[in-house]
């Protein structure tokens, strides 16, 4: 049996809330029909540390989702993170034990003139690991996504060794076309979580894409074990189960077809990370005549992201013809600037050398694969019931949930809000 532990909060609910990530103060320059959002100042709360909240990886302060905040999607029983210390040790989750074993694919054959097993003694280890990391580590930050999932599990920093540089040392030579690969399941092959991606992909990054990773970091500190440690796979633009955990074998294969655990639940396991806005705090009740104030956050996926669009009118409007809310009256929303302290990293800073920043400090904003964060005060209403709506468009011009609105390619509906504008 497989189980599949997801947060009992993870409902679709929205959290009520205050938003705490506002703290640089917003500025002027939203459109005429709304104010500045700066009033959105006094909702600050802080983050409670004994339980999970909701939407964890959404939340913007602090910007990187400190380690008790991250969401975990595991499958598994027992789920290996919840092994015994002495238990992960004698199945190699810990970095004393772990290694990793680089071969052909049996079924359909690729040509490695150097294959890494542990029946030749040439599985790599982990300090092997990181001693190609002394030369070829990378850092990115990127947010883990379920596909299935309506909000971010975490946003992180991710460092390791691109994979590329350990498939290079097997010395392929022709007939690969494809690479799968799958962790740590407790001997079971009814648990095994595979996925797998195009050789081209791993050979070779996109303009404006970091390399596809054996991460070993996260934040700054050692991958722990619930994310995956002591070894994951972490693919920069494409939804969590890519990022296969408790990594222990790379499989170089002929094949042409993916092989995704992901794909037997009809998931669409070529979709990257899709741009899409949600909303974090909106009040549910307010007073005729008073503003108000909304914030949430974008998911910037591999669109890009433009802007980030509210709207609210009467929840008796009709339109006709209209999924998804195109002629709705949207007003563009504030983008928030990047955080000043990256709080969740050692003194608060970017280290240097990583990817999309130069000097400490983004190179742009929003980042690529990130989360951004939005806020916008409405102008007041008279009383009656309003929908609240929030959307992105990418940087091709697409209004979510376009281009790509299927939910099997991963979350991007547009959220509608009910609120309530009462006479006071
Ligand atoms: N070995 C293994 N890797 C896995 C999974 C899993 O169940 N087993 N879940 C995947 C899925 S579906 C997601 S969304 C991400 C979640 O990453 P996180 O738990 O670090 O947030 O891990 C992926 N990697
Ligand atoms: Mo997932």
């Amino acid at each position: 049996m497989v189980l599949i532990s997801v947060p009992a909060s993870y409902a679709n609910t929205l959290s009520s809330r205050g938003v705490f990530f506002l703290q640089q103060g917003v500025v002027a320059g939203l459109g005429a029909t709304l104010l500045s959002p700066t009033s959105l100042l006094a909702q600050e709360t802080q983050p409670k540390k004994t339980s999970k909240p909701e939407k964890a990886g959404a939340l913007g302060e602090p910007y990187f989702t400190p380690t008790e905040f991250f969401q975990d999607v595991s499958r598994g029983k027992p789920i290996p993170h919840s092994l015994s210390e002495e238990r992960r040790r004698e199945v190699g989750l810990t970095s004393d034990t772990w290694s990793l074993e680089v071969v052909s694919d049996t079924a359909s054959p690729a040509k490695l003139l150097k294959p890494m097993s542990k029946a030749s003694g040439t599985a790599l280890n982990f300090e092997a690991l990181l001693k190609l990391g002394e030369q070829h580590s990378v850092r990115f930050p990127k947010v883990m996504t379920c596909l299935n999932m309506g909000c971010p599990l975490g946003m992180g920093l991710w460092e390791g060794v691109p994979l590329r540089t350990i498939l290079w040392l097997t010395e392929p030579k022709e007939n690969v076309r494809r690479v799968f690969y799958y962790g740590y399941h407790n001997d079971d092959p009814k648990q095994i979580f595979r996925s797998s991606l195009p050789i081209g992909r791993v050979l070779e990054d996109p303009i404006g894409l970091p390399p596809v990773i054996l991460c070993y970091k996260l934040n700054g500190e050692w991958l722990s074990p619930e994310r995956g440690g002591p070894v994951r796979l972490v693919v920069p633009e494409h939804y969590g189960f890519k990022s296969v955990k408790w990594l222990s074998h790379v499989v170089l294969t002929n094949a042409p077809f993916a092989n995704d655990t992901y794909a037997e639940q009809n998931n669409d396991v070529d979709s990257p990370l899709k741009t899409f806005a949600a909303s974090l705090s909106v009040p549910r009740e307010v007073k005729a005549g008073e503003p108000i104030p909304v914030s949430g956050y974008a998911q910037v996926g591999v669109a890009g992201l433009a802007k980030v669009q509210v709207s609210i009118e009467p929840s008796s409007t009709e339109r006709m013809d209209d999924p998804y809310h195109a002629q709705a009256p949207w007003l563009d929303a504030e983008i928030l600037p990047p955080p000043t302290q990256w709080h969740s990293l050692k003194d608060g800073l970017i280290p240097e050398g990583t990817f999309g920043f130069a000097q400490g400090k983004p190179v742009e904003w929003p980042l690529k694969l990130a989360n951004a964060h939005w806020a916008a005060n409405l102008s007041p209403l008279a009383a009656g019931e309003y929908l609240f709506r929030c959307r992105t468009i990418d940087q091709q011009g697409n209004a979510q949930p376009l281009p790509r609105p299927f939910r099997k390619s991963g979350h991007a509906a547009v959220e509608s809000i009910t609120v309530i504008v009462k006479d006071s």
